[in-house]
């Protein structure tokens, strides 16, 4: 990875910082799967689904307006996730929890890019693609491969509501606890490190304030500056599946650990 001087610099001072802190919290958006060919957030609006507003599909009402729509946008990402592999970036974050002591990763995605990258007890904030439930009695959907396929979604098999994807959407809460869990850690954390989001949606966006407040150092890695970048002290400009690793090889070379 080519970096100017002082982006250089800014990198081994970081590497430094994440070598010797004790408590992490790593939250994760859509950009960190970007470079496994997940469309982002804010790219799917390129393309066929380019018509929709994301935040239109990915709401109750969407799915009530018109089910099968919501259904055919989820499984085409359903399908598109089982194509994909974790990138260096997840990689790289799989590695860093085995250096760091405490480390707590959150992810925006609903993919499980980090799981296949070696991650464990990821808090998925808004769910995921994974996971598929009634809508009305909440029971457990095991997706069959021709439901992946169907224009419409399945019904539930005991009480014959709709099935719906296991994700958070607009308007609704997140998953009960997980909140409080990830709040707590980013106010008792060392070091939050807010990876690929553009920092929109809250209320995970709100986390990296909260860490800075109550003492933590920020460190953002985006390729473009965001709606978070004014809580970050460190601006890393670049790819995840660049940055990430850099760091981790300052790190080990620093003998840290
Ligand atoms: C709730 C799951 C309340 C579904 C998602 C007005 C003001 C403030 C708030 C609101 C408001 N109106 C409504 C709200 C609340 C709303 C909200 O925040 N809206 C926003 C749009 C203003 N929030 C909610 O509704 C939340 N719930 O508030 O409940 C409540 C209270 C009481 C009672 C009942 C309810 C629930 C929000 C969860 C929505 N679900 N996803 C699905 O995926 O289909 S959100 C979805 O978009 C993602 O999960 C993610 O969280 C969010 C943003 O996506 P990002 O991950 O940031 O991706 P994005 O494309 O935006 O950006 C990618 C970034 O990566 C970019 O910065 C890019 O530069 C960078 N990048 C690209 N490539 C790379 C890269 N970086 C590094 N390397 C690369 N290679
Ligand atoms: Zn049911």
């Amino acid at each position: 990875m080519t970096t100017a001087p002082e982006a250089q610099e800014q990198l081994a001072e970081v590497a430094r910082l994440l070598a010797q802190a004790q408590r992490v919290v790593v939250l994760t958006g859509a950009g960190i799967s970007a470079e496994s060919g997940i469309a982002t957030f804010r790219d799917a609006r390129l393309g066929y689904w380019s018509q929709f507003d994301p935040e239109a599909l990915a709401s109750p009402e969407g799915f009530a307006r018109d089910p099968g729509l919501v259904w055919r946008w989820y499984m085409e990402r359903y399908r598109g996730l089982l194509q994909a592999q974790p990138n260096r970036g997840h990689q790289a974050l799989a590695a860093l929890a085995v250096n760091t002591p405490q480390l707590t990763l959150a992810t925006q995605n609903i993919d499980d890019l980090h799981e296949r990258a070696g991650s464990r007890a990821v808090l998925h904030l808004h769910g995921s693609l994974n996971s598929f439930r009634c809508q009305r009695c909440k029971r457990p959907h095991l997706l069959t491969s021709d439901e992946q396929h169907s224009v419409t979604p399945p019904s539930c098999l005991t009480c014959g509501a709709l099935v719906r994807p296991g994700v958070v959407w607009f308007g609704e809460m997140l998953p009960d606890g997980m909140l409080q869990t990830v709040w707590q850690a980013a106010r008792a954390c060392d070091l939050f490190l807010v990876v690929g989001t553009s920092g929109v949606v809250m209320p995970a966006a709100a986390l990296p304030e909260v860490a800075r407040n109550a003492g933590a150092t920020v460190v953002e890695v985006n390729v473009t500056p965001s709606e978070v970048t004014s809580a970050a002290h460190h601006f890393l400009k670049g790819k995840a599946g660049a940055v990430l690793p850099a760091l981790l090889e300052l790190m080990q070379h620093s003998g840290h650990n």
